[in-house]
Parts: structure tokens; sequence; C-alpha cells
């Protein structure tokens, strides 16, 4: 199995990818270019698995060799999984690419890293709701303090492809639902 990591640059991408690999990781230049990029081995239920740390880009719709380069290395492996690396501090930017990766049928989980960086900007993301939306993991991490890492692997297989009209159905039954909910408490 193969695990791209991917997400817009400076989101913790690349602390995800030390903590999940071990020494043995490769930095390579992709080639005809000079964008760097670091693989790596972890053994997920003793299966090795190999790790990419992808370079950073906001959208599929590359808008330099970095993202050139990034969008590449998602196309060149189609049969791989996501970790898709959110700031969640700012996720109503990140979650843009996730749904660009979702639309082309990737099996992606969502790590939703720098809570802490949220949580001191008084920003709380319903993990939950999120996951019931978009109908794959959505995980809540710190990656420099190794919080939530486990959990973010161990729920690797459940990632799955999705249709995003499923996600939008979903997303008008939530607001639907919440919609209700506050016009019942406010009774
Ligand atoms: N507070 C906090 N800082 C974090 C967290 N995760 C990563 N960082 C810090 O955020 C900065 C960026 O992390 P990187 O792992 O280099 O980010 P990246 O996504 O690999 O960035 P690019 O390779 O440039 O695309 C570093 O200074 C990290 O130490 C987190 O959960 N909380
Ligand atoms: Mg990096």
């Amino acid at each position: 199995m193969k695990i791209l990591l991917m997400g817009h640059p400076n989101v913790g991408k690349s602390v995800f990818f030390n903590r999940l690999t071990g020494a043995n990781v490769t930095e390579s230049n992709y080639p005809g270019t000079t964008v760097d990029y670091t693989k790596g081995w972890m053994k997920i239920e003793g299966e090795d698995v190999e790790i990419v740390d992808v370079p950073g880009t906001f959208s599929l719709d590359p808008k330099d060799r970095a993202e050139e380069v990034a969008v590449a290395m998602l196309h060149e492996n189609r049969d791989a999984k996501v970790i898709s690396v959110i700031d969640a501090s700012k996720i109503e930017r990140g979650i843009y690419l996730a749904l660009e990766i979702i639309e082309e049928g990737y099996p992606l989980v969502i790590a939703l890293n720098m809570r802490d960086v949220a949580e001191d900007k008084n920003i709380v993301i319903d993990a939950d709701r999120l996951e019931r939306i978009l109908g794959i993991p959505v995980v809540s991490t710190v990656a420099i303090a190794g919080e939530g890492i486990k959990e973010l692997v161990s729920r690797l297989k459940e990632a799955k492809p999705v249709n995003v009209e499923d996600i939008i159905a979903n997303a008008a039954n939530a607001s639907t639902t919440e919609s209700v909910a506050d016009a019942g408490g406010a009774a």
C-alpha cells in the first residue's frame, strides 16, 4: 500500500511524515525538476506501507513547479490512499483541496492538524459532524505533540472513495437537522 501525505504548504505534512516513518527515508529529486520530496516506510498491522511526503499544493490546478509535482505524484499513484492534512485554524481553505482529491475518486482520511493553534484562536471544529458529512474519517491532531496520530493510522482502513453528490446531500441534511434542532431549542 502507498499513502500520500497531501495538503497546503506549512500545515505539518513533514512533521506527520517524520512521526510515521522511521530512519529509513530517502530524499529524491522529482525527475526533470528541482523539486525534492521524501519517501519512507512504516508498518501498519504487519503490512509494509510506503509513505510519500508530497510537496505542498493549494489545489489540483497547479500554479508553480512544486504544485505540478504534487499533482503529478497524485495522478501517478491511482491506487494510493491520501492523508489530507489540513490546518484546523484555516479549515475552509484546506477543505477545498481535500474535496478535489475526493472528487477524483481517491480514498482519503483527513487530519485536522494544528488543533492547538485553532484552540488558541477559539476555533473549535466538530470533527464528528464533518466526518458524518464527508463519509470518511476526520481526526483532530497536534502533529508536533504526536496527538491523534495513532488514531489516524488506525482509521486508514476506513478510507474509501466517496461521491461528491453524497457529501452535498449529507451537508444539506445536516444543516436542516441543525436548524430544526435550533428551532426546537428556541421554542
Ligand atoms: N502548533 C503546532 N505546530 C505544528 C503542528 N504541526 C506542525 N507544526 C509546525 O508547523 C510548521 C510547518 O510544519 P511542516 O511539517 O514543515 O509543514 P509542511 O506541511 O511539511 O510544509 P511544506 O513542506 O512547506 O509544504 C513547523 O514549524 C511545525 O513544527 C501542530 O499540530 N501544532
Ligand atoms: Mg514539508
